[in-house]
């Protein structure tokens, strides 16, 4: 799996939003790696039309489940360091990354992670990865963090807290587009408490991508999960029984919605199923961040969304029973710990 994994506060990005670099809707379509036209919607964050782009996120998370969004006001620079640092990480010797590798027996899945190892139905896995918590500073558990690049920390902290302008308005227009209050979905995973859970795969080189999974078929634990690839393709989305790359934009984020907001929105919006596989020449690396609520957090459907005509579709549950009783189907299907 991939795991997976905040609240309204409004973003603090005010130096950091000082790059002006504002990429037109059109020049982000790009061709993907095998040739066709990603159909994947993306949108323009800084559209001053608020009703078109409350529409535009709704209609993504129903249809989609998945969209990339531009012009979000995280700095390009920011994003570069950000891939700079974790890349660094990974290239160290194995056992300066093995430090931080995630205990035996610990419940918490933070830490360093190897799956190159490990069969699932006859394939082997193909991909390293770590995990931690960026925010809120409460939840940061610095063990985890690597100190090598020296300034691995002061970057991470740096981006989660621009993050945070980009979860709001996300959960804002989520919110105004189920018809409910613009606070409504981020208070129901948590408001302050949300935890912001980063983790970094990193997939080396595989000759054979067809023999070795990266990340199997599976749909995100979270509420929300934002993404920044690096340039090398291997991220597909399904809809429906068809299977789309995701293409690469440079400086977009990729926005999934999880099983969280699935429920939540009573099915209305979809967690989108997707997978990712390595490259036969190059080394790929994700940064996707998991929007999870805190753990004994109950996650139902929305009262305001259901009645007599409109039943809750799912059961209301906390969100570390969910997770522990999705984890333990996929691991018995895939074998990932
Ligand atoms: O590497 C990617 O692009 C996808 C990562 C992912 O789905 C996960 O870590 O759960």
């Amino acid at each position: 799996m991939k795991m997976e994994v905040e609240r309204g506060v409004q973003a603090n990005i005010g130096s950091l939003s000082h790059s002006n670099e504002q990429v037109e809707p059109e020049a982000a379509v790009r061709t993907c790696h095998n040739g066709t036209v990603s159909e994947i919607p993306t949108i323009d964050l800084n559209d001053p039309d608020q009703e078109r782009l409350t529409g535009a996120i709704a209609e993504a998370s129903q249809e989609w489940g998945i969209f990339q969004v531009i012009n979000h006001g995280i700095p390009s620079e920011l994003i570069n360091k950000l891939q700079g640092v974790g890349r660094e990480f990974f290239e160290l010797p194995q056992e300066e990354k093995e430090a931080y590798a995630r205990p035996r027996d610990a419940k918490d899945i933070e830490g360093y992670g190897t799956r190159l190892q490990k069969e699932a139905e006859e394939k082997k896995s193909w991909v390293d990865h770590i995990f931690h918590r960026i925010w809120p500073p409460a939840s940061r558990n610095y063990r985890f963090w690597p100190k090598n690049p020296p300034s691995y920390r002061e970057v991470n902290e740096e981006y989660a807290n621009c993050m945070r302008g980009v979860v709001n308005k996300l959960f804002r227009c989520l919110s105004l587009g189920l018809g409910v209050e613009g606070h409504a979905l981020k208070e129901a995973v948590g408001g302050d408490e949300l935890e912001y859970m980063l983790k970094i795969n990193y997939y080396p080189p595989c000759p054979r991508p067809d023999l070795a999974p990266g990340l199997v078929p599976h749909t995100d634990l979270s509420s929300i999960t934002i993404l920044v690839p690096n340039d090398v393709p291997g991220l597909l989305a399904f809809k429906g029984d068809r299977s789309i790359d995701v293409n690469y934009i440079p400086n977009a984020l990729i926005v999934t919605i999880g099983d969280q907001i699935e429920i939540l929105s009573n099915g209305k919006y979809k967690a989108v199923l997707h997978k990712a596989t390595p490259h036969k020449e190059k080394t790929r690396i994700s940064w996707p961040v998991f929007l999870d609520p805190p753990a004994d957090m109950v996650v139902g459907p929305l009262p305001q969304l259901v009645n007599g005509k409109n039943p809750p579709k799912y059961e209301a549950k906390k969100y570390k029973d969910y997770v522990h009783f999705k984890l333990d189907e996929l691991n018995k299907k895939w074998l990932l710990f």
